[in-house]
């Protein structure tokens, strides 16, 4: 397999790399990351972006704000690394502790649509496409202390600004919402793929607003990730991703990619490289608090590493000619085809009685085999 280079869009947070392990019980493992050295080391791994938080780069209080731009801009041309994606943080200080821009709080949601503004400005300097807006804070623990329907009609209000504020500005910049059902809220407004999809639909400018799915937070909820983003790029709204590794329904626990669920991860790398995504492969992982500096930089290769062979092993699939005859039995491109003939009407289906349903209820599919035959290419037997 070949080591990863910049033309496989591999792109990291700065907060992934640079968590320094303090978690709800325990202190931080690791010191603090520089973003010089972040984008030194990812550039030598292979990787081609870079992403964050307005805080994760100059700090909430911004006191040193133009000298971690500078810095951060001699690195990138230096390395040539690029970021493609920035997001505001609007879940560290306690102004945020009910939300941003759905808090109960008038005050607070101005403050934050400013944040967010702001770093939109810094955002379209240093040529980021995406601009994602991850809503943690978003929510409630107690029901009779939101009213959703009117934080929805606040959240709406904020996305129809930011979108007007892009387009009078002439920014090449679209927002990325990215879903999560809870943590650290009780329970996150627009909690999943689809919720997200159906607000999308009530903008002003759709077409600016896409997703960010993160394959943990769906599978937080115990859905399938890849149906999820299966549907976000059925209806164009793939315009990131964040790609980690989660198991099963409990706290959000940013694996490595392909250290959750190794089969959806094989099947989500497929997807992605066959159904038309171009954007960036994005980690949203955590070093564990286990790794030392070394398993840092050993764990976000490893990122890279695991998306690498999943596509090689999917391609293997692919081109295997069992495969391609399981495929055939399983019936999976005649789903591709349109129910109803060319030209023909719901009169001429009522009157179609030549199926015998007992003679179809004999098929077999095959499913099992054929899914015997990706586990046997993902597990390198074939
Ligand atoms: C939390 C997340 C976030 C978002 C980020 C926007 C801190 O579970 O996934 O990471 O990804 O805020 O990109
Ligand atoms: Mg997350
Ligand atoms: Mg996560
Ligand atoms: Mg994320």
């Amino acid at each position: 397999m070949t080591a990863p280079t910049p033309a496989d869009k591999f792109s990291f947070g700065l907060w992934t790399v640079g968590w320094p392990g303090r978690d709800p019980f325990g202190d931080a493992t690791r010191p603090d990351l520089d973003v010089v050295e972040a984008v030194q080391r990812l550039a030598e791994l292979g990787a081609y972006g870079l992403t964050f938080h307005d805080d994760d780069l100059f700090g909430f209080a911004a006191t040193n704000r133009q000298q971690q731009i500078d810095r951060l801009k001699a690195a990138l041309d230096e390395t040539g690394l690029v970021i493609p994606m920035m997001t505001t943080n609007l879940f560290t200080h306690p102004v945020f502790k009910d939300g941003g821009l759905t808090s109960n709080d008038r005050g607070v949601r101005r403050f934050a649509l400013r944040k967010i503004l702001r770093n939109i400005e810094l955002a379209a300097e240093l040529g980021a496409k995406t601009y994602v807006l991850w809503g943690g804070r978003e929510g409630s623990e107690y029901d009779v202390a939101k009213d959703v329907r009117a934080a929805l009609d606040r959240y709406r209000e904020s996305m129809n600004l930011l979108t007007q504020f892009v387009t009078d500005r002439g920014y090449d910049i679209r927002f990325a919402l990215e879903p999560k059902p809870n943590e650290p809220r009780g329970d996150i407004l627009l909690p999943t793929i689809g919720h997200a999809l159906g607000f999308i639909s009530t903008l002003d400018k759709p077409e600016l607003v896409g997703l960010n799915p993160e394959v943990g937070h769906e599978q937080m909820a115990g859905l399938n990730f890849v149906h999820g983003i299966a549907q976000a790029l059925w209806q164009g709204k793939l315009f990131h991703i964040d790609l980690n590794g989660q198991r099963g329904v409990k706290y959000d626990q940013d694996l490595v990619f392909g250290h959750g669920d190794l089969m959806n991860a094989f099947a989500l790398v497929d997807l992605l490289e066959t159904g038309g995504y171009e954007g960036p492969r994005h980690f949203d992982y955590k070093p564990s608090r286990t790794e030392d500096i070394k398993g840092v930089w050993d764990s976000a290769a490893a990122n890279m590493r695991m998306y690498l062979l999943l596509k090689e092993r999917a391609a293997a699939f692919r081109a295997d000619p069992e495969v391609q005859e399981a495929l055939q039995v399983a019936g999976v491109a005649d789903l591709g085809k349109p129910t109803l003939n060319d030209g023909e009407s719901y009169d001429d289906l009522l009157a179609d009685d030549s199926f015998d349903p007992e003679k179809a209820a004999e098929r077999g599919f095959g499913f099992v085999r054929l899914n015997q035959l990706a586990l046997e290419h993902l597990a390198g037997a074939r």
